[in-house]
This record gives structure tokens, sequence and C-alpha cells, in this order.
């Protein structure tokens, strides 16, 4: 950090985040800074999805619902730019690679494939959307992307660089996979990124704790971490 971005970390506004207080340079504003859930979708927390059919444990993709109700709350009422995504395909499957479809039917949870909840992770069906208690309210982004990432084949960064969103929060499932994989892809653009520990899950929770653990590293290798409190806290 150079003098300047010093004094402004220790003057502006961050959160009690580790390992360093986010956003590194004090600049957490509603003008500068948006929360990003990543697909809280019936595929991936809800009886009969995608996950479900897989047969992991829901309760843990489940876990974060609450806590991003909360922070949603917090933010919407200060006029954060709040963004959500969903992971699905087109009906005719024409963005679906092969080798993706291949795997999920080892898994007996083909997409594409009839399930409880609709054609598994197709755009349009019951389970693909996202779950009603974090449903998007009306003028919220929703980012509709074919991969793990949030920026690979959609126009997430164009819309963030449209609005001067320097600053992103991170929530959603599942940690290690989706959460992580855009974390990842946002850091390398250049923005400033921190992941709500709580407010995210995976199908595993060793994998949870790992891709959290994996943020903390190299004096924050992707960003920081920190937690749904830290967050409504520092924005209240
Ligand atoms: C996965 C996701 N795990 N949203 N998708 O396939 O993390």
């Amino acid at each position: 950090m150079d003098a300047l971005e010093t004094a402004a970390a220790t003057t502006g506004t961050t959160i009690a985040s580790r390992p360093y207080r986010w956003p590194y340079d004090g600049s957490l504003r509603p003008d500068n800074t948006a929360i990003i859930v990543i697909d809280m979708q019936t595929d991936f927390c809800g009886t009969g999805g995608y996950v479900d059919t897989m047969g992991y444990d829901l309760s843990l993709t489940q876990a974060p619902i609450e806590p991003i109700k909360a922070v949603l709350t917090a933010l919407r009422a200060k006029g954060y730019t709040i963004i959500h995504t969903r992971e699905g395909h087109r009906p005719d499957l024409a963005d679906l690679p092969a080798n993706k479809r291949w795997r999920s039917r080892q898994m007996g949870a083909g997409i594409g494939d009839p399930g409880p909840c609709g054609r598994i992770l197709v755009r349009g069906e019951p389970g693909w959307d996202i779950i009603p208690e974090l449903y998007p309210l009306p003028g919220e982004i929703v980012i509709d992307k074919p991969g793990k990432g949030s920026f690979c084949a959609t126009d997430l960064e164009l819309i963030l660089n449209a609005r001067g969103i320097r600053n992103i929060a991170l929530a959603g499932i599942t940690t290690d996979v989706c959460v992580h994989t855009t974390m990842r892809e946002a850091n390398d653009r250049g923005f400033e990124c921190v992941i709500l520990e709580d407010c995210c899950g995976a199908t595993d929770r060793g994998n949870h704790e790992a891709a959290i653990k994996m943020v903390t590293m190299q004096g924050g290798v992707f960003g920081a971490v920190a937690t749904s409190r830290d967050l409504i806290e520092a924005v209240a």
C-alpha cells in the first residue's frame, strides 16, 4: 500500500475482514460496491433439484439462505447494487458442453434430463430458478450464465464497469465451485473482492472450509473473507 492508500484505508469505510480490512483502499460506498449472489437456485439447494438428485446434503447449501437474506436487507436499504446469477442452459442445450453433460449423467443427474423439478439446469424450468426466499426484487440485475464463473459468456463485466463498480462482495452456492470461480475471475479483472463465509455453502463442509482458507493465503490472494455481520455492521 502506498501512502495515499494507507490514508484512505484508515479514514474510509472498511469491514472487519481477514487477512486485511476490506476494501483495501477504504472505498466501501453504495455507488462503487455490489454484492453478487451466486446460483441460489432450487437446483442447488432445493428438494428434487440437481444437488439433491446427486445425493448431497442439502442442509449445507441451504445454510446461507438466512444470512444472505439479512445482508440483502441491509444493502438494499442503503442503495447498493444487487446482482443475482443463475447457472443454466438453453432448452436446446446448444450451450452445454458434451463433457459437462456426460459428467452430470455419471452422477445420475444429467443436465437437460427430466427430474422432479423439470429438466435439470435448463433455463425456464422450475428447478433452475432462484428460490422464492431470495428472489430478486424488480430492478435488480440477474445474470444467466452457462458456466461456473459469472464472467464467462455473460455481460457481467460490462454491467459492473458501466455502473462504476470496483468492490464486489460474494455470496451464494457453491463456495468451492461457482463462488470461487467468480471470485477468481473478478480478482483477475482488478475488482476488489470479499467472500462472505456464512453466506456461502458447498456440497461438502471440508471443501467449503478449504475454499475459504485459500482466499486468506498470500495476504489475501483473491481478496478477503468476512461474515455477514461484519458487512452489515459496516454499512449500517
Ligand atoms: C456447481 C455451482 N457446483 N453453482 N455449480 O455445479 O457451484
